[in-house]
Formats: structure tokens, sequence, C-alpha cells
């Protein structure tokens, strides 16, 4: 599984969940996701280490598996990789400790930024915010979808809308060029996890399918 096949991008949050988190993946791995994220912000180290390392096992043979922020917990439990924000563990260190086969993202929130990532290596973007987002508090402020054409227009690597994406305005963020897109609350607050991803993962496969030749 490489990122460039990856069409929805499946992040947890245990602030959000209507069941629990590895209840979420599991949902999310019946509909059929090729990138889960564990993203916790609040838990003892401990407790994340046995949750990280259910979902790795969850994850085998289905999924990649990344821990957002701790580098720690992914090289505990041998994650696919990490996903680091602006004020994380700095990419080179983080390149030195993961190896150069695990994948690292980085998220940006401007052109600037996603140059300096690129150059560094990383192997993906997740560009953010798009739209405005109560799930992640410092996000800062929507950047809409012309942040990621004016990303994808200077880098190569794959990017990862992220922020305030729902299924009304998932086309313009593939419009705009979207590698693949990460939703929280849009799939997370829902009835069913596994029908939500499953109702994104449909839409960006059928917008891709549709304007790729
Ligand atoms: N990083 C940038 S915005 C965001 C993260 C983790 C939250 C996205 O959540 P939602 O609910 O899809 O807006
Ligand atoms: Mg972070």
């Amino acid at each position: 599984m490489n990122m460039r096949e990856i069409d929805f991008y499946f992040v947890t949050d245990s602030t959000l969940t209507r069941k629990t988190v590895v209840d979420d993946v599991r949902d999310a791995l019946r509909a059929g996701v090729k990138i889960v994220q564990y993203r916790e912000k609040s838990m003892s180290t401990k407790q994340m280490f046995y949750e990280a390392l259910q979902i790795k096992k969850l994850c085998k043979g289905k999924s990649l598996f990344l821990v957002n922020d701790r580098v720690d917990i992914a090289l505990a439990v041998d994650a696919d990789g990490v996903h680091l924000g602006q004020d994380d563990m700095p990419y080179n260190r983080a390149r030195y400790l993961l190896g150069k086969d695990k994948i690292i993202g980085i998220t940006v929130h401007n052109v600037k930024e996603a140059l300096a990532a690129e150059k560094l290596g990383a192997d993906y973007l997740g560009a953010s915010p798009i739209f405005e987002t109560k799930t992640k508090k410092d996000a800062g402020k929507q950047a809409g979808p012309q942040l990621i054409k004016d990303i994808k227009k200077c880098v190569q690597v794959p990017v990862v809308a992220i922020g305030g994406i729902n299924l009304d305005n998932l086309a313009s963020v593939m419009a705009a060029g979207a590698d693949s897109v990460a939703a929280i609350s849009a799939v997370l607050t829902r009835d069913s996890v596994e029908k939500e991803c499953r109702r994104f993962i449909e839409a960006i496969s059928e917008f891709k399918r549709l304007h790729t030749f």
C-alpha cells in the first residue's frame, strides 16, 4: 500500500466517538479504509501504548497505521509511521528514529511550510485547516480549498486535505486537487462510522475516476 493509492484517510478521536476508538477503527476497516491514524491527546502513555497495539493488530494486512504526534508510541508498536504537526518532533529527528522506510506526514498551513516539508523528505502533506473545524481547537483560520490548489502547484508529494470536510463540501476539496481527504467529526459523530466511511471512499474514488485521464 502506497500513500498515492489512498482515498479516504481515517483519524480516530476519543472525544468524538460514539462507541470506542477501537470499535471505530474496526468499522472503518470494514468499510475498506486503507490508512488509519491514531490521534489521542489525553490518555496516559501506557493506555495509548495498549490501544495503539490493538489498532495495529486490527490494521495488519488491511491498512496502513500511523500515530499522530507520538514517535515513541509509533516505535513501541512498530506502526507504519507518524503524522507530525509544525510543533511536534522535528522531521529530521523523527526520521532518524523511525528509519527511512517509515511514513512521515507533516501538517502544513501554507505554501512555505509545504515546500519546506517536501524538501525535508515528508512522504505526504496534510493541508490544514481547509474549512472551519471544532475538532482541533488550535487549527487556525480556515484556508479554503485554494490552499490545496496553491500547494499542489509547487509540490510532488501527495496532499491530504483536513479540517471541516464533509460530504457536502468534499467535491470542492477534490476539485482543488487533494489526493486524499481526512474527515473526523463528519464520520465519527454519525450513527454508522462504517457507512460514513463507505460514503467518503465511494465519493472520492468516483471523483478520481471521473477526473483522471
Ligand atoms: N488537523 C487539522 S484540522 C483537524 C486536525 C486534526 C481536525 C479535523 O477534524 P474535522 O472534524 O474533520 O474538522
Ligand atoms: Mg501534532
